[in-house]
């Protein structure tokens, strides 16, 4: 089986870690979110991406969901000491050499699914990782701040200010420009299932759709499309997944969510949706499951990931 999964960070990155358990011989490709990325001290950082990689080749550091495992922090504490900003981003030194050796490689003119696929020599995660484009794309947010209106990066907004600024718009910079990644819209239109993990619908999924051809390629390819919610009982399950839905005027709960993307038969994306039981039901549209998509350990984790695949094939 080829299963096509629209990746973010943190929650994608657990439900792949149940799907390749859940089905081991499955072709499993990953086209992940580079809306998150950012220039950092000269150096390309993919937080979502590394989080894929990591996460499934063992290096993550678990606690927090993103970075590498026994992480030391010596460069921040230099760029401290020499007071160079930003410094509100929590750059480990094991994590700064994957991010040195993608500079180098995009210096040296490789594109990012070349460096991305070089990267993940290392890691083995058993999957095929496809970053969304190679063409800069960044996820500012409108913010209005005591100095006046402002559009800050993504990071800034999620990081420092723990996305307690209100978000008054998101923009995906660069977005007009940027193409889909090499392999992306056919790796789409040979799935057999193409899964919208739980990921946040508005900066993790919004920017993946957002890319010239990808929408498109998912609504009227042949594959079914299954969503999963990240939001049980009005709340993300892990991030701020709430306070980005506020600011483009969808309620937190999973019906609201299954109704941004949409049913297919009703002109969306989706043909299923699996949610946590006793939330609201989607639209009748759509073929549903209530259950427990609480990814606690690795055993509920591969059962979501069953019952999701299950869904729709
Ligand atoms: N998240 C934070 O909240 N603060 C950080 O300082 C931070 C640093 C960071 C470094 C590398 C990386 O791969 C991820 C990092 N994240 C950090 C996570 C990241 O900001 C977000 O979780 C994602 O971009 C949202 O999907």
């Amino acid at each position: 089986m080829r299963i096509t999964v629209l990746a973010g960070g943190v929650g994608a990155a657990r439900f792949l870690q149940g799907l390749r358990t859940a089905y081991p011989e499955a072709q499993i490709t990953v086209i992940g979110n580079t809306a998150d990325d950012i220039w950092l001290h000269g150096l390309k950082v993919c937080p979502d991406l590394d989080t894929v990689m990591y996460t499934l080749g063992g290096g993550i550091d678990a606690g927090r969901g993103w970075g590498r495992d026994d992480e030391t922090y010596s460069i921040l504490e230099e760029l401290r000491a020499y007071d160079v900003p930003p410094l509100w981003f929590t750059l480990g030194d094991r994590d700064v050499a994957t991010h040195l050796v993608r500079t180098q490689l995009l210096n040296a003119g490789f594109g990012l699914d070349q460096v991305t696929a070089a990267l993940c020599k290392r890691w083995q995660p058993g999957v095929t990782l496809l970053p969304m484009s190679n063409d800069r794309v960044e996820t500012h947010v409108v913010v209005d701040t005591p100095e006046g209106r402002s559009a800050i990066h993504f990071q800034q907004w999620w990081g420092q200010y723990r996305a307690e600024l209100p978000a008054l718009d998101f923009r995906f910079v660069g977005m007009e420009q940027a193409q889909p990644g090499p392999g992306v819209v056919e790796a789409i239109g040979d799935a057999d299932v193409v899964v919208l993990p739980p990921s946040n619908p508005v900066v993790s999924i919004g920017p993946i759709l957002s890319v010239q051809g990808i929408r498109d390629a998912v609504a009227s390819g042949p594959a079914p499309v299954v969503g999963v919610s990240g939001i049980v009982g009005g709340r993300p399950v892990k991030g701020m997944a709430d306070k980005c839905l506020a600011a483009i005027g969808v309620q937190a709960d999973s019906a609201a969510v299954s109704a941004h993307y949409g049913a297919r038969q009703l002109g969306g994306l989706l043909d299923g949706w699996v949610y946590e039981s006793g939330d609201p039901a989607p639209d009748a549209a759509l073929a549903s499951l209530a259950t427990s998509t609480l990814m606690h350990d690795a055993h509920s984790t591969a059962e979501l990931a069953r019952e999701t695949i299950g869904l729709v094939t």
